[in-house]
């Protein structure tokens, strides 16, 4: 029996830096409210660790997420149309740790983020469907990069890489593994409005995100963290195995 669809996501305040921590490690997601300003935003991540800097954005290493009608290829975000479940920087070799997207302005309609955790995903599959499993994990996606596996085994943990917009290839023979992949993402995949003057924090590795289309003007302010290695935050990814520790895991048999 496959893994709950979705669970609740955690909301937590951004001074609780030990709730954020336990959000990232039993959902890999956490929504934080009460960041109040642009300074703040960089406060808040800068207590993770380093801001990594991103062609489009600002000297702070803080990048404005806003509809400028971009069509360019891998630049939909810049546009209000829908964004598909995706990995931040998913052609670098290294992709940044967290992501931290906070939201300055809504959307009149529309603009709600969604969120699918890749580790229910990998476990659905390792359970059901281990062959399938076994091809996500070889080299599966064509980047301008090289290829890369679209799950891979990284320093004893499994690291979710994905895009499907015009920068990506899915490897020969591999469309009906990548729809089935498609299909468990589908059935994990939660959607969320972020109201203004609250992020979502996310570990890149192990959390696909996107947004649905909107109308209005809507600005969302994201980072890039690398987070101190040997700290309290998870690592990039999620363990491969059944438990996290975390206390509430239960897998329905039936
Ligand atoms: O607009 C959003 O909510 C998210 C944007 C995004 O995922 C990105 O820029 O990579
Ligand atoms: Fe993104």
């Amino acid at each position: 029996m496959m893994l709950p669809a979705v669970r609740p996501l955690i909301q937590v305040d951004a001074g609780d830096r030990e709730a954020v921590v336990m959000g990232l490690q039993a959902h890999g997601v956490v929504i934080v409210h009460g960041i109040e300003s642009r300074e703040m935003l960089h406060s808040f991540c800068a207590a993770f660790g380093q801001l990594r800097n991103h062609p489009d954005s600002d000297s702070d290493g803080i990048t404005t997420i806003y509809d400028r009608g971009s069509t360019e290829p891998g630049k939909l975000a810049f546009s209000s149309r829908a964004l598909a479940l995706h990995t931040d920087r998913a052609s670098e070799a290294m992709p940044p740790h967290l992501v931290v997207v906070w939201c300055e302005t809504t959307a009149e309609a529309g603009g709600e983020s969604l969120f699918c955790d890749a580790r229910a995903v990998y476990l659905d599959l390792l359970e059901s469907a281990s062959p399938i499993l076994a091809e996500l994990m070889s080299p599966f996606l064509h980047l301008p990069a090289g290829c890369f596996p679209l799950f891979d085994r990284q320093n004893g943990q499994i690291v979710v890489r994905y895009r499907s917009d015009d920068l990506v290839r899915i490897v020969d023979g591999g469309s009906s593994a990548h729809e089935i992949f498609v299909q468990s993402v589908a059935y994990h995949t939660q959607a969320k409005l972020i109201p203004a003057g609250s992020a979502f924090v996310l570990n890149n590795g192990r959390v696909l995100h996107g947004r649905t289309g909107y109308i209005g003007s809507r600005n969302m302010l994201r980072a890039f963290v690398d987070a101190v290695p040997l700290t309290d935050v998870p690592r990039f990814g999620f363990a491969p195995e059944l438990h996290d520790g975390s206390p509430k895991e239960s897998r329905s048999k039936s």
